[in-house]
């Protein structure tokens, strides 16, 4: 079998970029990942000196990738990384997920701040979507984004950091423009801002990154992460046919999955409904779109009372 060489350097390439006709071995991965995610932070202003930010890592490969290209820039570019993972309570999985976030972020000199769902709630996340009657990935989605704004806000993060990758933006642009949802291609950025005391900075720093170039990086680099997929992952939603459309058409036509990503964020005040007003929930005080905020109003249905207020003590009450 002939070796594929990296274009930079000669040695073995673990993987082949396309777009940027490169093929590149795991050192020149490395850098060209970490410049790439310094590149978006100033891009899109995700990150100032001296910020604190608290980095979602649910222990898959593009979290996990992130956690450690964040790692490598704090130094250069003067901000502080925390590492936050919410435990489901997902049998099997969620015990690997939470291994594979302790250990990395030992590997890395990171002390993480890791949650219990049940510990706060009482509840596990399937248990919870059983008394709410709603799929179980719809309340996971709200856990984990309420969690998360409600540890930065008390905590003091100035930002939170997700994995959301190329791949996950660009497939759910193509299903915003399949199912007419214009306000979804609104609210499409790589930065949603602060409102003040009411929700930390959201950034993506691997808006403009591959999931092809981050699982060959966490596997030449050998960090851990959890292989398997959450075992209520659906592969038959519209989402996910759009995750495959694009990976066919990117295939044939590399670099047409950044240009979408960055045409619409370009372009995003053209769609209608940019500009919802919030307010803060009367019950938590944290961002909301009604009088009452989504996690109040979907944990008063399962549990019999809004959570809200009781999650912001527990998190606020951490020590870090
Ligand atoms: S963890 Fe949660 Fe995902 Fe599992 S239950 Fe669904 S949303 S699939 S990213
Ligand atoms: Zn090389
Ligand atoms: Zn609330």
């Amino acid at each position: 079998m002939v070796m594929v060489r990296c274009s930079l350097c000669g040695e073995a390439a673990v993987v082949r970029i396309g777009y940027a006709r490169l093929r590149l071995c795991r050192a020149h991965l490395r850098e060209y990942l970490v410049r790439r995610v310094r590149r978006t932070i100033e891009r899109y202003k995700m990150i100032g000196q001296g910020e604190r930010v608290l980095a979602a890592v649910s222990g898959g490969k593009d979290s996990s990738a992130m956690l450690s290209l964040l790692a490598a820039l704090t130094g250069e570019l003067g901000f502080e990384i925390v590492p936050f993972h919410l435990d489901l309570g997902i049998e099997g999985y969620s015990e690997a997920s939470r291994r594979a976030v302790e250990e990395l972020s030992g590997m890395l000199g990171l002390k993480p701040l890791v949650v219990s769902v049940r510990d706060v709630l009482g509840v596990r996340v399937l248990g919870f979507a059983r008394r709410a009657g709603r799929p179980v990935c719809a309340v996971c989605g709200a856990l984990k984004r309420y969690f998360l704004n409600a540890a930065a806000v008390g905590l003091g993060f100035d930002a939170v950091a997700v994995g959301h990758t190329a791949d996950d933006v660009s497939a759910y642009i193509l299903k915003a423009f399949l199912t007419q949802d214009w306000g979804g291609l609104a609210k499409t950025s790589a930065v949603n801002e602060a409102v003040d005391g009411l929700a930390a900075r959201r950034v993506k720093p691997l808006f403009e990154v591959h999931e092809k170039e981050l699982l060959a990086y966490v596997l030449s680099w050998r960090l851990p992460f959890v292989g398997e997929e959450c075992p209520y992952a659906r592969l038959s939603t519209l989402v996910f046919d759009c995750r495959r459309a694009l990976a066919m058409l990117e295939h044939r036509r590399p670099g047409l999955r950044l240009s979408l990503v960055r045409g619409v964020v370009r372009s995003r005040s053209i769609f209608p409904g940019s500009e919802e007003p919030v307010r803060a929930c009367s019950a938590c005080g944290l961002i909301s779109s009604g009088d009452v905020c989504s996690f109040c109003r979907l944990t008063a249905k399962a549990l019999g009372e809004p959570m809200g207020a009781r999650v912001r003590e527990y998190l606020s009450g951490l020590s870090l």
